[in-house]
């Protein structure tokens, strides 16, 4: 069997959101029809994916009935069950409906924020209901254009206090859910709160529940924040607050692209995949989708090459991990000393023996790393040529 064909094992999920995309854009209508969540799931599994992620919305449109509500996820339940699929990540739509066009949780308007709380809360039922661990939070709306209406600072806390609402809702409910904050710096607002991945991570500390509450960072939103996205990840590992990741593409600069996973930055994806598969554990989530050109063999077309250039590119971390010159490389760049133990131990004794020691600045100062070698080494691998 062709060793980049997905399985289950690779745990590779997509957004209801993403495979469904009809390629609607500011200036044109929809290219495609739209396709059913049942159909989406048989051929997800088709291509060997492990799961599927939705917004409320995606399944049960706001005004549904509840009987009628019923009937769609008991559907949609026995097609998960038929093809094999499970549902590891729910979010919700606070974005699309009018309602939230100045902020869902961060409205200056307070019956908005109650309602964005109600909606959540809806959902998370909802996403719990079909087996969803991690809760997603992208506050496509919560930002502004107009300083002028004074929020900045309430903004922020309207966002805490919600969060610390629906933690507590979590737990009130014997959820086994952990929260995932999407930073994005802009689009559809003109400033968003919370724009990068580092912002996430400040605030998730001057939150009740802390430890209930990580990060979702996205290639795409990074990137256009002129971020590169493996260092955004890395920080978020190193705070022990990866809890799920938006694998995509993207231009700097440009307006949201999603493109399709490795599609422009080949080498930055690459230390993403390699970053992934020794740090996190969780779902892969592709949350891209087809160019608007696409009819529906380029969705699927474009769903596969997400996973398959993901695989791939596992494949060259582990070659980069065995390669004997590349190793040799990295093992001269990390320069050790015998007599310098890492980390060092603060004591009185050691500070003054420290500011004493006289260090070989002439040498440090003129050795050569190795780094343009090494990364050509990278470049070869990754060009198949080692
Ligand atoms: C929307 C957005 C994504 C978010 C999704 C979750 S919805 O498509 O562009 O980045 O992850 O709300
Ligand atoms: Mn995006
Ligand atoms: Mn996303």
């Amino acid at each position: 069997m062709d060793p980049y064909t997905p399985t289950p094992a690779d745990r590779f999920t997509f957004g209801l959101w993403t495979v469904g995309n009809p390629g609607r854009d500011p200036f044109g209508e929809p290219t495609r029809a739209p396709r059913d969540p049942t159909h989406l799931v048989a051929k997800l599994a088709e291509l060997g994916a492990y799961g599927v992620n939705l917004h409320d919305h995606d399944l049960v449109p706001d005004g549904t009935s509840a009987a009628e509500r019923d009937r769609i996820v008991a559907t949609f339940k026995r097609a998960l069950a038929d093809h094999g699929l499970v549902v590891p990540m729910a979010t919700t739509n606070l974005f699309t409906d009018p309602v939230f066009k100045d902020g869902a949780f961060t409205s200056a308007d307070a019956r908005v924020r109650h309602y964005a709380i109600a909606k959540t809360m809806r959902s998370m039922d909802l996403g719990v209901e079909l087996g969803a661990k991690t809760y997603v939070f992208w506050g496509g709306r919560e930002g502004a254009e107009v300083d002028a209406g004074g929020k900045l600072i309430d903004a922020l806390s309207w966002y805490r206090d919600a969060l610390d609402y629906l933690c507590d809702y979590a737990v009130s409910q014997g959820f086994e859910l952990r929260f995932a904050l999407e930073p994005k710096p802009n689009e559809p607002r003109g400033h968003a709160f919370l724009p990068t991945v580092g912002s996430a991570l400040g605030f998730i500390a001057t939150l009740q529940q802390p430890g209930m509450v990580g990060v979702n960072p996205e290639f795409a939103h990074e990137t256009m924040a002129g971020l590169s996205f493996t260092h955004a990840i890395a920080a978020a590992i190193d705070a022990g607050k990866l809890f799920h990741v938006d694998l995509n593409d993207q231009v700097m600069g440009r307006f949201d692209q999603d493109l399709r996973f490795g599609a422009e930055n080949l080498k930055t994806a690459f230390f993403t995949v390699m970053l992934l598969e020794r740090h996190y554990d969780g779902p892969r989530h592709f949350d891209a989708h087809a160019l608007r050109t696409e009819d529906e063999d380029g969705v699927w077309a474009f769903a596969a090459g997400c996973m398959r250039t993901y695989k791939i590119l596992a494949a060259k971390a582990a070659r980069f991990d065995a390669d004997p010159e590349i190793q040799a490389a990295l093992a001269a760049y990390r320069a050790d000393d015998p007599e310098l133990a890492w980390p060092p131990r603060f004591a009185s004794e050691h500070a003054e023996a420290l500011k004493a020691r006289s260090f070989d600045l002439p040498s440090l100062r003129s050795r050569g790393p190795g780094l343009e070698r090494l990364d050509q080494l990278t470049v070869e691998l990754l060009l198949g040529e080692r």
